[in-house]
C-alpha cells in the first residue's frame, strides 16, 4: 500500500488556485483588500447563521477566475492544462449578442465530490476575429496572435509527458506545472504592440486591445465567494474599493437562486508600448484588471431558468442606484412570482436538490430496530420518507455563470463610456453562430458539458443512493 507517486487532480487544482490567488494579490493589492473584507463578512455570517445551507468548508477557498485567449491553439493547450487539474469545459456563452467579440466556456470540476473538494473555475473567453469587420485589422490581429507563444516550454513538455502516462502526473511535475503554468497568466507591463496598433484595436473594441495587445492572457479578475454580497457592496466604498454601480443577477431572497455578482472598477495601469526601433518603449496606460465578488444560490432547472429570465426581462434595464434597483427587483421576484421556500421550489421543479438520509435517521440506524435497510421502506415513496423526516433534501449550488451578468461585468470594466463599432456584432446570423460554437467545441476536445445534465445527474445519483439505503419507491 505504498503512497501514490502521482498527484491527485483535485489537489493540483487546489494548489494552482492558491498560487494564482497569491500572484494576483501581489499584482493587484486591491484584490487582497477585497479578499480580507470578504473573509471578515463570511466569518461573521458563519458565526451568526451556522445553519445556512450554502456554508461549507469550500466557501473559504472558493474562487473563480477569468482569462481571454486569442487563438484556437491557445485554447487547445489550456484545455489540456486544465484537464490535468480536473477542470472540464462546461457551458457555452455567446457574448457577441451583447456586443462583446468573444465566445466562452467555463472550465470546472464536474462531480459533486470534486466540487466539494475544491470548486475552482475559470471563465475562458476566446476572441472571434471573424467579427472584426476591418479586414486589414483582422489580418494584422491574426498575425500578431499567431506569432506569440503564451506557454512556458516546461508546461508543454509536462503536458506531453502526462498525456503519455494517461494523464498521471508525478508530484515533481505537478509542482513545476503550477510554477510554470502561472507564467501564462501573469501581468506584462510591456505591450506586444505599438501605441498606434493598440489604438486601432481599441477603437474596434477595448477587449481586442486587451487580448491581442499583450504577450499573454493575464488573469483579469479572481472572484471570492461571499455569503452577504449586499453588505460587502456597501462596505467596499467605505474601504476605498470603488464598487460597480449595481449588483448583477437576482435580488436577495430567503432561498438564494443562481448567482449575484458585483465588482470594483478596472484599474488604470501603466504600460509600455513597443516602438518602431527595437528595445525602445513609450509609456501609456491600460484598463483591464479588476476584482469581483459573488454569492451563489441554488442551481435552477431549465424551467427555473426560464422563469428567472422572464422575470429579469420584465424588470427592464437597471438603474444606476443599486438600492433602488434591488428593491425594484424584489418587487418583481415576489414569492408568488418565484416561490421562496425550498419546499415550494422543489415541488414546482424549479431547482435541483440532493437527497440523503436525515442525520437523525442515519445516526439512529445502527442501534434502533427501525434502521433504514433496503427492505424497511419498500412500501413507501420518497415523498412519504421526506414527510416522516427520514429523508432530507439540500439545494445544489449553482456552479456556472450567467451570460447577461457576464456581459454586464465585461462592459463595466472596459470603459463603457466610449463608443465602439458594435453594429457588426449584431449582424451575425444563426448559421454563423452555430459554426462559431462548433469551432470552440473542437478546440476543447469535441465536447462542452451541458450544466443542466450535470446537475440532473448529481440529483439522480443521490436519489438512487437513498433508494439503495431504504428500498423506497422514487415516484
Ligand atoms: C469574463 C467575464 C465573465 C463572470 O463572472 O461572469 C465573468 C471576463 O471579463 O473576461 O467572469
Ligand atoms: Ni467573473
Amino acid at each position: 500500500n505504498a503512497p501514490s507517486p502521482f498527484i491527485d487532480p483535485d489537489e493540483l487544482r487546489a494548489q494552482f488556485c492558491t498560487a494564482l490567488s497569491e500572484m494576483y494579490r501581489s499584482e493587484v493589492p486591491l484584490y487582497g483588500d477585497l479578499v480580507s473584507l470578504v473573509d471578515e463578512v463570511n466569518s461573521e455570517v458563519m458565526d451568526s447563521s451556522p445553519e445556512l445551507w450554502e456554508v461549507g468548508d469550500r466557501v473559504r477557498v472558493e474562487r473563480h477566475g477569468a482569462i481571454r485567449l486569442g487563438t484556437s491553439s491557445e485554447l487547445q493547450t489550456v484545455t489540456r492544462l486544465f484537464r490535468l487539474m480536473g477542470m472540464f469545459p462546461v457551458g457555452y456563452y455567446d457574448l457577441s449578442s451583447s456586443g462583446v467579440p468573444v465566445h466562452a466556456t467555463a472550465f470546472r470540476p464536474l462531480s459533486a465530490d470534486a466540487l466539494s473538494k475544491h470548486p475552482f473555475r475559470i471563465f475562458t473567453s476566446l476572441l472571434r476575429p471573424d467579427l472584426i469587420p476591418d479586414l486589414p485589422l483582422r489580418e494584422e490581429v491574426i498575425e500578431i496572435l499567431d506569432r506569440r507563444e503564451i506557454f512556458h516550454p516546461a508546461v508543454l513538455t509536462i503536458l506531453d509527458r502526462a498525456e503519455r502516462q494517461d494523464g498521471q502526473l508525478s508530484k515533481e511535475d505537478g509542482k513545476m506545472l503550477v510554477e510554470f503554468g502561472l507564467e501564462t497568466f501573469k501581468w506584462h507591463e510591456r505591450a506586444l504592440v505599438t501605441r498606434e496598433t493598440y489604438v486601432r484595436m481599441k477603437r474596434f473594441h477595448p477587449l481586442l486591445a486587451d487580448i491581442a495587445g499583450f504577450k499573454g492572457p493575464h488573469i483579469n479578475h479572481l472572484t471570492p465567494r461571499v455569503l452577504d454580497i449586499d453588505k460587502v457592496q456597501e462596505m467596499m466604498a467605505e474601504r476605498g474599493i470603488p464598487p460597480k454601480d449595481i449588483i448583477e443577477g437576482p435580488p436577495n431572497r430567503s432561498c438564494p437562486i443562481l448567482l449575484r455578482q458585483t465588482s470594483f472598477q478596472a484599474l488604470t495601469e501603466p504600460i509600455l508600448f513597443a516602438c518602431a526601433s527595437p528595445g525602445e518603449t513609450s509609456p501609456g496606460s491600460h484598463r483591464a484588471r479588476f476584482g469581483e465578488i459573488e454569492s451563489r444560490g441554488c442551481a435552477l432547472t431549465k424551467k427555473g431558468h426560464e422563469l428567472y429570465q422572464s422575470l429579469m426581462r420584465s424588470a427592464g434595464q437597471p438603474t444606476v442606484d443599486n438600492v433602488k434597483w434591488q428593491s425594484h427587483l424584489s418587487s418583481v421576484f415576489t414569492p408568488s412570482a418565484f416561490p421562496d421556500t425550498w419546499s415550494e421550489i422543489r415541488h414546482s421543479k424549479l431547482a435541483y436538490f440532493t437527497y440523503s438520509l436525515s442525520s437523525s435517521s442515519s445516526s439512529s440506524s445502527s442501534t434502533s430496530a427501525s434502521s433504514s435497510t433496503p427492505a424497511s421502506h419498500s412500501d413507501e415513496t420518497i415523498e412519504e420518507l421526506i414527510h416522516q423526516g427520514v429523508v432530507e433534501y439540500t439545494p445544489i449550488v449553482y456552479e456556472d455563470f450567467l451570460p447577461a451578468s457576464a456581459a454586464g461585468i465585461f462592459q463595466s470594466n472596459l470603459g463603457n463610456d466610449e463608443h465602439h463599432e458594435q453594429s457588426i456584432l449584431s449582424k451575425s446570423d444563426a448559421r454563423k453562430e452555430a459554426e462559431a460554437r462548433e469551432r470552440l467545441e473542437r478546440c476543447v476536445g469535441g465536447k462542452i458539458w451541458d450544466y443542466f445534465q450535470l446537475y440532473d445527474k448529481i440529483e439522480r445519483d443521490s436519489l438512487e443512493e437513498v433508494r439503495r439505503l431504504t428500498g423506497c419507491k422514487l415516484v
